[in-house]
């Protein structure tokens, strides 16, 4: 029985249909901090930050893996930085502990490329890379990385994480991070807007499109205990583009797109972070290899969007 914490967010909320398809409805767990009326299946209501009702979840239902998805994000998290460090490492030293306590089999840790700083090679930056986070959220994620490792070096519990570029999707959308704007993007165009870029056109990031990035977890999660070499945790990339080139892809389809550029403080952000990321430890170790490039990425959303804005608006006639 697999329990979801942070069950409503970008991420969570797509891995959880997929952990579904995987392990049947009845055998996962969503939790969130409010319920969502149209969510099908087990649905509790849980504040991470709070180990007992946690562990009230895990021993109801016998959970056996927890994947912990819930933080706060790189931008919103430069608003309150004591508030954010709280809650991210707060609900990670709950999830490590009733794990460790419960004998939960497996944990899974987002973390992301964020934990690089200016100490870090810009380009293909390789996993062991010196990590000197900029932000709050980067922060948390490199001391939670290393947190996971002491808890499989010390307990032996199986902790394992991936360090996520931004993550491109039509199912969810992001909230309060850095890359959020190559998803609101899509929907602009979509939509028949014009969009204003919070960051600089030739701010290149590395990002990763929805399918692979839930394909990466599920993989990692699947590969023998064995093969799992970084306790840490693992470099994937999908692909790396700039505003500029995302742009340039989108006019192919919709040569009238307006864009316009107004760089506000997640620039700052965006500028200590990697342009692109080796992940040859994890292509080595469990054999990591992302699919999706920007063109198919493009095409996906716009048609998917499009999708999604026609039933919208029957909906509501
Ligand atoms: C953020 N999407 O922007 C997250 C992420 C690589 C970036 O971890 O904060």
């Amino acid at each position: 029985v697999v329990l979801v914490i942070g069950a409503n967010g970008q991420l969570g909320s797509v891995l959880t249909e997929s952990l579904k398809e995987k392990f049947g409805s009845l055998n996962v767990i969503a939790s969130d901090l409010k319920s969502r009326e149209d969510y099908i299946g087990n649905f509790e209501i849980i504040d991470a930050t709070n180990i007992e009702r946690i562990e009230e979840v895990v021993i109801q239902y016998k959970v056996t893996q927890i994947y912990h998805l819930a933080a706060i994000l790189s931008a919103k998290g430069e608003e309150t930085p004591l508030q954010t460090w709280n809650i991210n490492m707060q609900t990670l030293f709950n999830v490590l502990e009733i794990s460790r306590k419960n004998n939960i089999e497996k944990v899974f840790f987002p973390s992301s490329i964020a934990v690089f700083g200016e100490g870090a090679p810009l380009d293909n930056t390789p996993n062991n890379a010196y990590l000197d986070p900029a932000t709050v959220y980067g922060i948390s994620k490199a001391a939670g990385e290393n947190w996971a490792q002491y808890y499989f070096m010390r307990y032996g519990l199986d902790v394992r994480s991936i360090r996520y570029p931004g993550v491109i999707g039509y199912q969810s959308l992001p909230g309060g991070g850095t890359t959020d704007y190559a998803v609101d993007i899509y929907h602009k165009v979509v939509l028949n807007e014009k969009f204003s870029c919070f960051l600089k056109e030739d701010a290149t990031l590395p990002m990763i499109f929805m399918e692979d990035a839930i394909r990466a977890t599920l993989e990692l999660m699947d590969a023998p205990k064995e093969d799992i070499k970084l306790r840490t945790s693992y470099n994937i990339s999908g692909i790396s583009f700039s505003p500029a080139e995302v742009v340039a892809e989108i006019r192919k389809l919709y040569p009238d797109f307006k864009v316009t550029y107004a760089p506000d403080f997640r620039q700052e952000i965006a500028s200590r972070w990697p342009n692109s990321i080796d992940d040859s430890a994890a292509s080595k170790d469990w054999g990591w290899k992302p699919k999706f490039d920007l063109e198919s990425i493009t095409e996906t959303m716009i048609q998917k969007l499009k999708e999604k804005y026609k039933t919208g608006s029957k909906n509501q006639e």
